[in-house]
């Protein structure tokens, strides 16, 4: 146990040396082709926590190379569901029995409050569980309809190797909504986490390889996203790329995989309004307003950035926004109190200041925070409120991923589903009345993935996530999470003497 700079005991040490890894190929550690290697310094501290084999395009043609044989090849496809469903099983059980060490390699690399990097692996491990249940219930169907001389099949089968490429926000929960879901259908995968924060997905591979997993069927590859991602993308042997970031990247994700024509799926930024009416419960709409944009200090795809209020309470409720978000600890994430860590790195971190300055000169008023904040050298960002924000501002268009509320008003329904309308995203909102009517007519209408009514940014495994508009492609999680995973192949048995003659019944046939 250290002090941080306040007195206070972290939960950990901050570690003497960086942490070292190497890339999993085919079942083996190893260092990058041409010896490469990068680090990471904990934004919070300072101080190296990672040092890491920087894989490049050789390592990824290496690790496809070896996905593929393991796909076409190796054991893991022809398993039974229930055996795929034990390693997997098995998986989740060994994250649980080490949330500690995953909660503070995640802590270290990106930044985020223990307290709550603890609850994202206990959800990851979760969602283990969950795909191995998914992976024996997984079936096609049948069509017995067709006609005595014909029986119609329609089978699923693992689409084959899969590039996961996965951003820095939420780096095990991000990755355990993907891999364990690819596995449990039976693909062989190529995962890419963030330079920034690859360890933890790193650390899974240790697991996996304890738990049972083929050689060759997860290969992890620390490293950026030119060459790395973009040779997971193009390569023609991938069959599908999974992927979680910026929007920009998503677009290029897409363009880069035309060549091959690959499946893809995207899940990308958001611009998200939590729509506050003026007869909802106020006191519970306040704690999640706070909540939805400071929770891992904004940098969240769900993010509740835009909080669109009744005139009729907007200067008193917005007042109760500035004074909660007064209260909420901003510091050290090592510390068991603290509630809002680092933001990620430098580059985030003039983004979001660039942000408020922009939102400033187009008359918007910052109401609260905006400038840089204790402890130490960390980049730890203020809780910001601005209000007078208007619909075109840049400010209530684009994701700043950082802990900045824009405050926006309205009158009526009709203007609110409006303005939650107005930008390029549709990933999530939140709607707060106790009037049924007012709540579930919004909901049809706001083109969102996700809509939360008298609540903000829970999930559930059995609940598919993803967006609308320029927020993504497709949907992870719930039941049909691992048909993501699948081709379908439609086979047709005809039984008995050809029926359908082209040319009519040759005279010798006697039947
Ligand atoms: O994301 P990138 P960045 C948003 C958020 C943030 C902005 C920039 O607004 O401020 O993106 O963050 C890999 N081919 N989100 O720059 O670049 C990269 O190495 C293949 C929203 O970190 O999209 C990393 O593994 N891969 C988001 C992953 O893509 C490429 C979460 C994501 O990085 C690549 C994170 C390329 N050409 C940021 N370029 C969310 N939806 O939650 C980069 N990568």
């Amino acid at each position: 146990m250290t002090l941080d700079i306040s007195g206070q005991t972290r939960v950990v040490s901050l570690p003497e040396a960086p942490r070292t890894w190497q890339l999993l190929i085919d079942g083996k550690w190893t260092e990058a082709a041409d010896r490469r290697r990068f680090d990471r310094q904990s934004p919070a501290h300072g101080v190296l926590v990672g040092d890491y084999a920087q894989a490049g395009a050789a390592d990824a043609d290496a690790a496809i190379a070896a996905a593929r044989r393991a796909f076409d090849h190796g054991p893991w496809s022809h398993l039974k569901g229930a055996e795929r469903a034990a390693v997997l099983r098995r998986v989740g059980e060994a994250v649980r029995n080490r949330i500690e060490e995953f909660a503070v390699l995640e802590v270290l690399e990106s930044g985020k409050p223990i307290v709550q990097a603890r609850a994202e692996i206990a959800g990851a491990a979760d969602l283990w569980d969950y795909a191995a249940s998914l992976a024996r219930t997984l079936h096609g169907d049948s069509y017995n309809t067709l006609g005595d001389d014909m029986l119609g099949l329609v089978l699923r089968e693992p689409i084959g190797v899969v590039s996961i490429i996965t951003p820095w926000n939420f780096p095990f929960l991000i990755l355990s909504q993907k891999l364990p879901f690819a596995l449990a259908a039976g693909c062989t995968t190529v995962v890419k986490p963030s330079e920034l924060t690859p360890g933890t997905t790193l650390l899974l591979g240790q697991l996996l390889q304890e738990a049972g997993l083929p050689d060759g069927v997860v290969n992890i590859l620390a490293g950026y996203g030119n060459p790395v991602g973009q040779r997971m993308i193009e390569h023609p042997d991938v069959d599908m790329v999974s992927f979680t970031g910026s929007t920009g990247v998503g677009k290029a994700v897409v363009r880069a995989s035309a060549e091959t024509l690959k499946k893809v799926s995207l899940e990308l930024g958001g611009k998200n309004p939590q729509i506050v009416f003026a007869d909802a419960d106020l006191e519970a709409a306040l704690d999640a307003v706070v909540f939805g944009v400071y929770f891992n200090a904004g940098e969240c795809c769900n993010s509740g950035s835009r909080l669109l209020i009744q005139k009729s309470i907007a200067e008193d409720f917005t007042a109760a926004v500035i004074e909660r978000a007064r209260k909420v600890l901003v510091g050290d994430p090592l510390l068991e109190t603290t509630r809002v860590g680092s933001i990620v790195n430098q580059a985030q971190f003039d983004k979001i200041r660039g942000y408020i300055d922009d939102a400033s000169t187009a008359g918007a008023v910052v109401r609260l925070g905006g400038r840089r904040t204790g402890p130490g050298s960390g980049l730890f960002l203020e809780p910001t409120v601005i209000d007078r924000v208007s619909a075109n501002m840049a400010i209530a268009q684009e994701e700043v991923f950082g802990p900045v509320l824009s405050v926006l008003t309205f009158d009526t329904p009709d203007e609110a589903v409006e303005l939650a309308n107005k930008t390029l995203f549709g990933l999530s909102a939140g709607v707060w009345t106790r009037d049924m009517d007012t709540a579930v007519q919004a909901a049809r209408r706001i083109q969102a993935g996700t809509v939360w009514l008298n609540s903000f940014m829970d999930g559930y495994p059995e609940l598919p996530f993803g967006g609308f508009k320029q927020s993504g492609l497709g949907r992870e999680l719930g039941r049909f999470a691992v048909e993501d995973y699948t081709e379908t192949k439609t086979l047709q048995m005809h039984l008995g003497p050809r029926t359908n003659w082209w040319l009519g019944k040759p005279a010798a046939t006697t039947t």
